[in-house]
Parts: C-alpha cells; sequence; structure tokens
C-alpha cells in the first residue's frame, strides 16, 4: 500500500463558510482571549522564574500536584496555535507576543540546556525525578511544537533554537548508554513532536530520540517504579495505581487494548504511527491497527469522544460509555485527529477519514463555543443543563488544543502519493498540489456538511495522468458522480472512488453525497443506551437542546416509525441544518395530586428540533440529549 503525506494547512486554502468561520473566529478571538488569559492566570509570569517564588496560584491536590506544573505546555501549545493564525495572516502584535515567550525562556534556560520553568524556579534540585507524574517531557514536546510551528510560520528560528539544546540535554539524560536513564514520559507527547522536529531540521538525531521512547516505553524492570523506589515511594503506590494510565504497562507492541488516560493514549498511537511511517515498521503499524479495531468497535463515543471517566480521564471497560457522566475529553478527540490522520497517510482506508471527520466535527468542535472565548473540557452527552461552558479551566490544556486544530484545519484536507491525490474531507478548500510531475490546482467547492453537493475542479498546469482519490464517507449510502459532466459509476475502494485518468485543465468532478437524517443505535451492551436513539446528518450528529423543544427532554421520546426531515435554518445559530421530526411527550395529566396512580400517564405528539451536537449550549446553559428514548 501506497504511503501518503499531508498537504500541509499553510497551502491549503480554506475557502468554504463552514471553516472559513470558525477559522476566523480561532484567529480574531481565541487566540488574542487565551494570551489574556495567560497573562490574568499567571502562567505567562512563570516563564520569568520570578524571585522571590510566589505561591501557586492553582492549589495543589491532595497528592501535592498541581497542574502548574504543565504551564509550559499550554504555553508552547499557545504559540503553536498562534503561529497557526500567522501562517494565514501576519499579525505584529502577535508575534511580539511569541518573541516576548522566546525572550524569557532563552533567559530562564539553565547552562546545560535544561528548560521547565517549574523545576527551574521551585525544585531546581529535583529535575528529573518523578517523570510519571510531573510532565518534564510533556511540557518540552508541547514548546518544541510551538518552536516548530513558529518556525515554519515566520522563518524565525529562535525559539527552536532554545527547543534545540534542550532537546540535546535531554538526548544525553535518556537512552540506553552509560549512565543514561531508561525513562520516558508519563504523559506521552514528546515522541510526536520530537518527529515534527525531525521534519523540519532533517535532524535524525529527533527521530532516533523519539524511536528510543516509544521502543523503551513497558520495558522492565518498569522505569516508574525504579524511579518511586528511587524517591523513597512504593512502586505500586501512586494515585492510579496501575501503569495502564500511561499505557505503560507492557512494551507498546504488545498493546492490545486501548487503556489507560485517553489523550496520553491517542499521543501516543500518533507517535506509533509516525515511526511505523518513518522506520517502515510493520509492527507498530499493526499494534496501531489493533488499537484502533479495539477503540472504534468497544469504546468511542458515537460523537467521536473518547474516556468515559473523570477519574482516569480515560478508559474503562468495553461497552461503559455513559452519557451523563461522559467525560470524552476535547484534547482526547483532538489527539485522535491526529492519530487517523498518520493512519490515513499510512494507509488509504477511509474508517480512518471517517473518524477522524467524526472527532473533528463533534466531539473536538463542541470544545470550543460559537464566540471563540469560552469552552468545554468534558463534552457530556446528556445533561440536566448544569453543565456549561467555562472561560478559563485550573487545566486550560483543551483550550489550546482546539485551537491549534482549528488554526490547522486545511492540513487534514489533502493527501498526496506520488501520482496520487486524495481528498479526506469537503467543504470549500483549494490547494496547488504537485501530483505526477505537474503543477495541479485542486478546487473543491460545496456548503458541506450542510449540503453534499461536491465539486471538484481538477487544473493541472499540463495535462497529466494520476489519481484523484475521492473519500465517499461510510456515512453515505448512494453518492453519485459524475465527470464533467458525464455519470460515471461511483465504484469505491475502502471508501475512496479513485479515479485515475488523463486530467485536463478545467476538468470537473460533481459528486453528491446524500445526506438523509438517519437513527443510529448502539451496540446492546452499552447499558446507557439501551431503547434509546441518536440522530446523524451526514458527519454531524445531533442532540436536542431543551429549548427548542415542547416538553422537557426527559419527557420526550423519539419513537421509531417517525419520520425525520433537515432543513437549513438561516435564523438559528449563525446558520445550521437542523433535524425535524415529531416524537411524543409525555403529559402529567392526572398527575396534580399525586405521585403514583395505576394508570399510565398519556402521551401526544412533539415536533422536536435537533441541533448539531457540536453547536450546543451556545444559547445559555440548557438540559441536552444525544441518546433520545424510542
Ligand atoms: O496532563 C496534561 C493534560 O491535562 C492532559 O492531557 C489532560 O487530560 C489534562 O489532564
Ligand atoms: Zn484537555
Amino acid at each position: 500500500m501506497r504511503r501518503y503525506s499531508s498537504v500541509p494547512f499553510s497551502d491549503v486554502a480554506i475557502t468554504g463558510a463552514f471553516w472559513s468561520e470558525r477559522l476566523e473566529v480561532v484567529l480574531t478571538r481565541t487566540i488574542p482571549s487565551q494570551h489574556k488569559q495567560l497573562e490574568k492566570f499567571n502562567m505567562l509570569r512563570s516563564l520569568k522564574l520570578p524571585k522571590p517564588v510566589p505561591p501557586t496560584t492553582i492549589p495543589p491536590q491532595a497528592t501535592g500536584f498541581t497542574t502548574e506544573i504543565f504551564w509550559d505546555s499550554d504555553i508552547g501549545k499557545w504559540v503553536e496555535a498562534a503561529a497557526y493564525a500567522l501562517s494565514h495572516r501576519r499579525d505584529a502584535g502577535v508575534e511580539g507576543q511569541i518573541e516576548s515567550i522566546v525572550d524569557d525562556l532563552e533567559k530562564a534556560q539553565a547552562p546545560d540546556g535544561y528548560l521547565n520553568c517549574w523545576y527551574l524556579e521551585r525544585e531546581p534540585e529535583n529535575r528529573w525525578t518523578n517523570l510519571r507524574d510531573n510532565h518534564e517531557l510533556y511540557n518540552a514536546g508541547h514548546l518544541l511544537e510551538g518552536a516548530v510551528a513558529y518556525l515554519r510560520a515566520t522563518g524565525r528560528d529562535r525559539m527552536l533554537r532554545v527547543m534545540e539544546r534542550y532537546i540535546d540535554h535531554i538526548a544525553t539524560v535518556f537512552g540506553r548508554g552509560p549512565g543514561q536513564k531508561r525513562g520516558y514520559c508519563g504523559h506521552q507527547e514528546i515522541e510526536l513532536a520530537l518527529v515534527k522536529a525531525f521534519h523540519a531540521t532533517g535532524q535524525r538525531k529527533y527521530l532516533d530520540l523519539a524511536t528510543y521512547f516509544i521502543d523503551e516505553r513497558g520495558a522492565q524492570p518498569h522505569y516508574f517504579d525504579l524511579e518511586a523506589q528511587a524517591r523513597g515511594e512504593a512502586p505500586g503506590k501512586f494515585h492510579q495505581g496501575t501503569h495502564e494510565y500511561s499505557q505503560s504497562h507492557l512494551p507498546v507492541r504488545q498493546q492490545t487494548k486501548v487503556v489507560g488516560h485517553a489523550v496520553r493514549a491517542m499521543y501516543m498511537y500518533s507517535a506509533m504511527a509516525d515511526l511505523a511511517a518513518e522506520h517502515g515498521d510493520d509492527s507498530l503499524k499493526r499494534a496501531c491497527e489493533v488499537l484502533w479495531q479495539d477503540v472504534t468497535r468497544t469504546r468511542m463515543y458515537v460523537t467521536g469522544g473518547f474516556g468515559p471517566s473523570a477519574r482516569n480521564e480515560g478508559f474503562t471497560q468495553d461497552y461503559d460509555l455513559p452519557n451523563d457522566t461522559a467525560y470524552a475529553e476535547t484534547c482526547a478527540s483532538v489527539a485522535m485527529v491526529f492519530w487517523a490522520a498518520r493512519m490515513l497517510n499510512l494507509d488509504l482506508d477511509g474508517q480512518y477519514a471517517d473518524l477522524l471527520e467524526l472527532a473533528l466535527y463533534n466531539n473536538a468542535l463542541a470544545g470550543l463555543s460559537k464566540d471563540g472565548e469560552t469552552y468545554f473540557y468534558d463534552n457530556k452527552l446528556d445533561s440536566d443543563g448544569s453543565h456549561r461552558r467555562w472561560e478559563w479551566h485550573p487545566c486550560p490544556c483543551c483550550t489550546m488544543n482546539v485551537a491549534r486544530l482549528v488554526a490547522s484545519v486545511g492540513g487534514y484536507v489533502f493527501g498526496l502519493a506520488g501520482d496520487e491525490v486524495a481528498l479526506h474531507l469537503y467543504g470549500g478548500a483549494s490547494a496547488r498540489l504537485a501530483v505526477a510531475g505537474t503543477a495541479v490546482q485542486i478546487t473543491e467547492t460545496s456548503a458541506y456538511p450542510w449540503d453534499g453537493a461536491i465539486r471538484v475542479t481538477v487544473d493541472p498546469e499540463t495535462p497529466a495522468e494520476f489519481t484523484l482519490s475521492l473519500r465517499i464517507p461510510s456515512w453515505c449510502h448512494d453518492a453519485t458522480l459524475a465527470i464533467n459532466g458525464t455519470p460515471t459509476a461511483v465504484q469505491t475502494e475502502r471508501g475512496y472512488a479513485r479515479l485515475r485518468r488523463q486530467w485536463q485543465a478545467g476538468d470537473v468532478v460533481t459528486l453528491t453525497l446524500p445526506m438523509a437524517a438517519e437513527r443510529l443505535y448502539a451496540h446492546p451492551d452499552v447499558k446507557a443506551d439501551v431503547g434509546r436513539v441518536a440522530l446523524r446528518r451526514g458527519p454531524l450528529v445531533y442532540c436536542l437542546e431543551a429549548l427548542d423543544q415542547p416538553a422537557p427532554l426527559h419527557r420526550i421520546r423519539l419513537p421509531r416509525g417517525a419520520a425525520l426531515t433537515s432543513r437549513f435554518r438561516a435564523d438559528l445559530l449563525g446558520g445550521v441544518a437542523v433535524v425535524e421530526g415529531v416524537g411524543r411527550a409525555t403529559a402529567d395529566q392526572g398527575f396534580a395530586e399525586t405521585l403514583y396512580r395505576t394508570e399510565p400517564p398519556t402521551e401526544s405528539d412533539a415536533p422536536l428540533t435537533a441541533v448539531p451536537y457540536y453547536i450546543w449550549c451556545n444559547r445559555g446553559p440548557n438540559p441536552m440529549q444525544v441518546w433520545l428514548r424510542e
């Protein structure tokens, strides 16, 4: 199978209304407001290693842990998101803000290259003593990703130089050589950052270090146990009590179940897929495929959310997918997009693009409000109205994660492999690509995700033979296709219609993906969803918000036979397609003076309006349900 590579978002123009609007909001509101929050909550001040050392802003938990320990990562992620914004539109103000962060990092860096502001400020003697919990390498990873993004956006390499000194230091500390620690981070992240640094610089040592971290993970004797003993602690006695939490319970190639903390898992699988591609390592690819099957068959929300439990911010048992207590952290779905994109490059298979799209349009996007300034961390699928978006969080990881995803969404649209170009996502995008030795302008126009009428124009500089692979989403059952107006049978090969021909300037492919509103049912072992139905239209999962319904949500059901229709409502939430149907609502008639009675309550017709899940809770807190009683 051919390996694909993604076309970087900076080479892709987003032209469609849906993503243009989200992108504009992120550029003009999210990124500036996040910088204000970083200032307001003393996060930027921490880079200055203030003396005397100020009290922590985020009070430590009972274990003594405070999320301040990974503030460097939040700042790194903000730099990354802001750099992506600069790739769309240069902005001297934002560049000044990043430069000032780089000044602080440069000043904070220790002579040997070490750079972790928490440790440098508060406990310099304890560096590298608790990799299991304290995120040192995770912080380095996010700062490194920020540095790479800033270099790519502006050509400025000062932050990357700082980070290279730090990574060189890290490479002396960790490894299998004499005197080195055989450690790795409790929170995976640095691995995929190192692969990005390798791509940006061509320096093989970064790839080698990423490979070491992945290969060493889960080796015995267990590094985190040895480290705990060295701290005078009993190895098994820690907040989570199992190395499954950090997916270090087994060497990665032996892992077959998706377990533990969901974001850590997804970042690790992303890095495994990266390394599978870089080394042509089929054992890593196979491990990714097995884990993919596990998560998609047993441990995933219908909204593309992952990790049901707040206790470990992660996975529990198969089919344990509660709705009202769903954790489904925004970061985990963002990270799933990363993993899915890498799997898609390893193997052009629509199952990866389907999940990329599901996680992107639903659970991940729900994390950001319409105005771009408030957020969800956990993404419930059933709310009594108490779940609400917040402006900032003691652990603001999701805010910058969703910002960097939206700001780089163009990077998920196209894949390239020699004389093949694949179109993974629709919604209006254009790029000039080198295909089969020719420059080809590919322009896709559509009102996706509201409408599935897609037009792709193909303009090679000179006529050229190549394959254009158009994704046929698995939610679409009757796609039709025409080339220059001539209907062409849709023959899909693993989720893609592969069109090989001699392409000429002005060729037009029209693809129609009918988007009927439809019902989804869960595996009967998902207890929370028994007797319930969810609604989907195209790539979007829908929900009922109480304020659109004629009766309280708990009294409503949607019978199996009720017809579903959809229409675009320009007047609602800035313009969304709604799904409508006539459900049934239970009446309280006859219960005025009694709590219980022998006669069942009556029901009457109730016109229901469902809105896309990603946009819920933008009209104030309000009860919501994804899974409706049938
Ligand atoms: O631990 C760093 C980040 O904060 C994780 O990825 C999130 O789950 C949150 O715990
Ligand atoms: Zn998060």
